[in-house]
């Protein structure tokens, strides 16, 4: 006899897609290690919200022609030089493109790899990626190292929630109305990285940001 609680299944939204361990053990370290020579070169800074200059709890890079920034007086942004080196970003690897050209369904390839860095405590709150102009191109997030309760909801606020669990080697494909819907990282399981060279959670998000 099922319980008569009643709990109402929450749908995940359409166009989103969790491919569970879709990088194996040597792909994540052979990824790990370029995303590792990227923040050699563009160290991972913390963003402060626009206005009101509330730091945030990750710390973030980007690799690729464009990367997303945010700061009190500029707010969020994309822009081609990292906010405290002034150099351009590093190239996105080629296996990422690689990965883009299998899972994106013929989209134009991202001009940005954002890059956030959660240590042990940092989360991200609900909230839409926006800043992007091109919104029919999906996002792909890839997880790298400890593992993180995720959230996704719809396209207001109030929406409810499906949580899941993103793993080291997890890759997710936001697309269709996933694509705006709003998202965030209740918590990471701090000490669950199965990468030797990996203490934390590297989360690499790929996306278009021009038309096209
Ligand atoms: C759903 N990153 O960078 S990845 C972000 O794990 C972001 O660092 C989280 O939210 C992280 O903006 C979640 C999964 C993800 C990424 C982008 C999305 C989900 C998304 C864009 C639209 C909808
Ligand atoms: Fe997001």
């Amino acid at each position: 006899m099922y319980s008569s609680h009643k709990i109402a299944p929450v749908a995940v939204p359409e166009g989103f897609s969790h491919l569970s361990g879709w990088l194996d053990g040597a792909e994540q370290a052979r990824l790990l290690a370029e995303i590792l020579g990227v923040i050699r070169r563009a160290p991972l800074y913390r963003p402060v919200m626009p206005r009101t200059g509330r730091p945030f709890s990750v710390t973030m890079t980007n690799c690729g022609a464009l990367g997303w920034v945010s700061d009190r007086a500029g707010g969020y942004r994309y822009q081609p030089t990292h906010p405290a080196t002034g150099e351009g970003w590093p190239p996105i690897p080629a296996r990422l493109l690689a990965l883009w050209d299998r899972l994106a369904g013929g989209a134009s390839r991202p001009e940005a790899c954002l890059i956030n860095c959660y240590r042990a405590g940092a989360k991200m709150g609900a909230h839409r990626d926006w800043d992007e102009d091109n919104k029919a191109a999906p996002v792909i997030s890839v997880s790298l190292g400890d593992a993180a309760q995720f959230h996704i909801g719809g396209p207001q606020r109030g929406d409810p929630k499906h949580r899941l669990r993103l793993n080291s080697g997890d890759v997710v494909v936001l697309g269709g109305r996933a694509r705006l819907a709003y998202h965030g990282i209740d918590r990471v399981f701090a000490g669950t990285s199965p990468l030797p060279e990996l203490e934390g959670r590297l989360n690499l998000t790929l996306r278009r940001v021009r038309p096209g």
